[in-house]
C-alpha cells in the first residue's frame, strides 16, 4: 500500500501519503503506531518543536498527572510496561515528557512525525478522494485519511481585558509555558485563575517570589494529591497486576481504577460518615472524587455533606476565616467539576506576602504598563501568570480552516455546538476522523483515546479490504448521537456547574455540553454494537 512520494500541486510539493495524524500528544502517537502497522504509509503532524501535546505545551512547574502514572501511560505494549519504571504514584510533566518521547524512540516512530508543523488548512478533494493539508511554514501533504488528536485542552484562553500590549513585565501562560522556564525569585507575581494548572502551580511560585497576588474568579474543591514515590516492590507489584488494573479502568466510567463505593452515605449516622469522609480527604488522588460513596454524585444531600466536610477541612488549612470563604465555592457542589488536586495551595493563603483577590467582588478592569487595573485600585507586578484556561474542545478545531464536500466549513457546522457520530466523525468531512475530540471525551483522555485509535485503525482496514474509497457519516446519526450524549449529562449534578466542559469559560460561547457523561463502558458498548450491526452511521463509498 506504500505510495508516497511527492509531487506537484498548485505550485507547491505536497507529500502523498495514505494517511495524516495531527497532533503528537498521547493519543496522535498511539494512532500513528497503529495506523504504520497496518502498513498504511502515515505520517504525523505536531505544531510543537517536541512530542508530548498536552505534556509538551503545559511545562509549567508543578503540573504533574492526576491520574495514577501507569493507568495513565500506554497499555498496549507488555514490553513498555516492562522496561517503563514511573518514580511517583502521580508523575510530574518531565518524566511524563520523558515517557512519550521514549515511547516514540522505543516504537520507531520519530521519523513520520513532523515537528513544527502547525496545520493552517485541510480542505476535502472529491475527484481524487483526499484531503489536502497545508501548514503555517507552507508545506503541504495529501493523504486518503485525516484522522485529528488536537487535544482538548490545546488552544489558551486569556482574560477578554485591554491593555496586555502596555504591560512592560513578563508574562506566560500555563498552557504555553516556555522551554527555557521562568524565573520567579525577587519578583512581585500575579497568577489569575485558580482552576487544575493555577492550584498547582501557586504553592510553588509562592515559596520563590517576593509577593504573590492570587486572582481568582470561582474557586474550585481542592483535594490533596497527596502523592508518594513508587519504589521498585511497587512497581513490580504494579507490573505483576497490570492486567488487573488495565480491567479495572476498562470498567470504570472515567477510565479510573476507582469506583465508588456501593453504599448509601445517607445509611451511616453522621460520626461514622464523617470519618469515612476523613478518609477519603487522606487518600491519594481522585479517590475522594471517584472513589467516594455512590449518592455524592447524584443526591443533593448526599453532596452537601460531603460539600461541607470538605469546606471544614479547607477552614481548619486557612488561618483567616475571611480568605477561607473566599477560598470555598459556593456555586457548586464537590464532583460537579473535576476537582484540582493540591499540594500545600491552601496553606499557601497564611503567607504573609501572598494575598488572594476575588475577581467577583474586584473586577479586573485592564493591563496597565505596571499592572493590573481592578474596580478598587492598581497593583504593581513584574510578572503575570495566565493560569485562565483553554477554548476547550472545539478552540482546537476552530484554529485550523477544514473544509468538506462543497467547500462546508467544519466552523460553519459547528456554529451551534459540534456535532459528531461518536466523536469520531462529522457529517459532510469525508475520511477526517477525530480521537479525543468533542462528544467522546470522559475520565482519563488515553483510555478513551487507545479505543478510539483501535476503531479508526480498524474500520479504515474494513474500507480498504472492501475496496470503499470514502468513509463518512450522516446528520441523521450525528443527531441520534447528539441525542444521546445530552441524554448522559441530564439529572447529574455536573449539568448545573459552569466550566469548560460547556465551553462557559470563553465569553459569548453557546452553552453546550462539550464532552460525554455516559462514561466509557457504555461509550465502548455503542461503538461495537453499531460496528458490528454494519458500522450503522457510517456510509462506505
Ligand atoms: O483551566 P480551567 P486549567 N478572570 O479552565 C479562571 C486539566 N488539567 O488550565 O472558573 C478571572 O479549569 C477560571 O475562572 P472560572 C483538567 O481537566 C489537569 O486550570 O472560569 N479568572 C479558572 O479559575 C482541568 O479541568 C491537570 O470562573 C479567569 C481558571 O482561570 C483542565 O485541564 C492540570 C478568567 C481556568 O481554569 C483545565 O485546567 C492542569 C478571567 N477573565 C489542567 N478567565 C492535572 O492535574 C478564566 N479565569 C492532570
Amino acid at each position: 500500500m506504500s505510495e508516497q512520494q511527492t509531487f506537484t500541486t498548485a505550485g507547491s510539493d505536497a507529500t502523498l501519503l495514505d494517511a495524516l495524524v495531527v497532533g503528537a500528544g498521547i493519543s496522535g502517537i498511539y494512532q500513528l503506531y497503529r495506523l504504520r502497522e497496518l502498513g498504511l504509509d502515515v505520517q504525523l503532524l505536531e505544531a510543537g518543536t517536541g512530542v508530548g501535546g498536552v505534556w509538551f505545551w503545559n511545562r509549567y512547574p508543578g503540573a504533574r498527572f492526576d491520574a495514577e502514572s501507569y493507568t495513565y501511560g500506554y497499555f498496549f505494549s507488555k514490553e513498555l510496561i516492562e522496561e517503563w519504571d514511573w518514580s511517583e504514584e502521580y508523575a510530574g510533566q518531565p518524566e511524563i515528557e520523558r515517557y512519550l518521547n521514549y515511547a516514540v524512540d522505543r516504537f520507531d516512530l520519530r521519523g513520520l512525525i513532523n515537528l513544527e508543523q502547525r496545520v493552517s488548512s485541510a480542505v476535502w478533494d472529491a475527484t481524487d478522494r483526499r484531503w489536502t493539508v497545508t501548514t503555517d511554514s507552507g508545506r503541504v501533504w495529501r493523504a486518503r485519511y485525516v484522522v485529528t488528536a488536537l487535544g482538548i485542552l490545546s488552544a489558551p484562553a486569556f482574560p477578554k481585558i485591554p491593555g496586555l500590549e502596555d504591560f512592560r513585565g513578563e508574562w506566560a501562560h500555563t498552557g504555553l509555558w516556555p522551554a527555557e522556564g521562568v524565573d520567579f525569585k525577587n519578583k512581585r507575581v500575579a497568577v489569575i485563575g485558580t482552576g487544575s494548572s493555577g492550584v498547582q502551580i501557586i504553592p510553588i511560585i509562592a515559596g520563590e517570589a517576593e509577593s504573590l497576588v492570587v486572582l481568582q474568579r470561582r474557586p474550585n474543591w481542592c483535594t490533596p494529591i497527596n502523592n508518594f514515590d513508587i519504589t521498585p516492590e511497587r512497581m513490580l507489584d504494579i507490573r505483576n497486576r497490570i492486567d488487573e488494573i488495565f480491567e479495572a479502568t476498562q470498567l470504570s466510567p472515567s477510565g479510573s481504577p476507582h469506583r465508588p463505593m456501593m453504599e448509601s452515605s445517607l445509611d451511616l449516622d453522621p460520626d461514622e460518615r464523617r470519618k469515612r469522609f476523613e478518609k477519603l480527604y487522606d487518600s491519594p488522588g481522585l479517590v475522594m472524587a471517584l472513589g467516594n460513596f455512590r449518592d455524592v454524585a447524584v443526591n443533593q444531600e448526599a453532596n452537601d455533606n460531603c460539600t461541607a466536610y470538605i469546606a471544614e477541612r479547607i477552614r481548619a488549612r486557612v488561618n483567616d476565616p475571611a480568605v477561607a470563604d473566599r477560598l470555598i465555592p459556593t456555586d457548586h457542589g464537590f464532583g460537579q467539576k473535576r476537582p484540582p488536586l493540591e499540594n500545600g495551595y491552601y496553606e499557601v493563603f497564611n503567607e504573609p506576602h501572598v494575598s488572594l483577590i476575588s475577581t467577583m467582588e474586584e473586577e479586573m478592569v485592564r493591563f496597565t504598563e505596571t499592572g493590573i487595573q481592578t474596580s478598587e485600585g492598581h497593583y504593581e507586578f513584574d510578572l503575570i501568570v495566565f493560569a485562565t484556561g483553554f477554548d476547550a474542545v472545539v478552540g482546537s478545531y476552530n484554529r485550523i480552516d477544514i473544509r468538506g464536500e462543497n467547500g462546508l466549513s467544519l466552523r460553519e457546522h459547528w456554529e451551534a455546538g459540534p456535532r459528531t457520530l461518536f466523536g469520531m466523525q462529522t457529517a459532510g468531512f469525508p475520511n477526517l476522523f477525530m480521537i479525543g475530540g468533542a462528544q467522546s471525551v470522559t475520565g482519563t483522555i488515553p483510555r478513551i483515546t487507545d479505543f478510539q485509535a483501535d476503531w479508526v485503525a480498524s474500520t479504515i482496514e474494513y474500507a480498504d479490504e472492501h475496496g470503499y474509497a470514502t468513509i463518512s457519516t450522516t446528520e441523521s446519526a450525528e443527531d441520534e448521537w447528539i441525542d444521546h450524549v445530552n441524554s448522559t449529562i441530564v439529572g447529574t449534578l455536573q449539568q448545573t456547574a459552569e466550566s469548560w466542559a460547556f465551553g462557559s469559560n470563553v465569553p459569548g460561547r453557546k452553552r453546550a455540553y462539550l464532552l460525554y457523561a455516559g462514561g466509557l463502558p457504555q461509550y465502548r458498548e455503542r461503538v461495537r454494537a453499531a460496528t458490528a450491526a454494519g458500522y450503522q452511521g457510517l456510509q462506505f463509498s
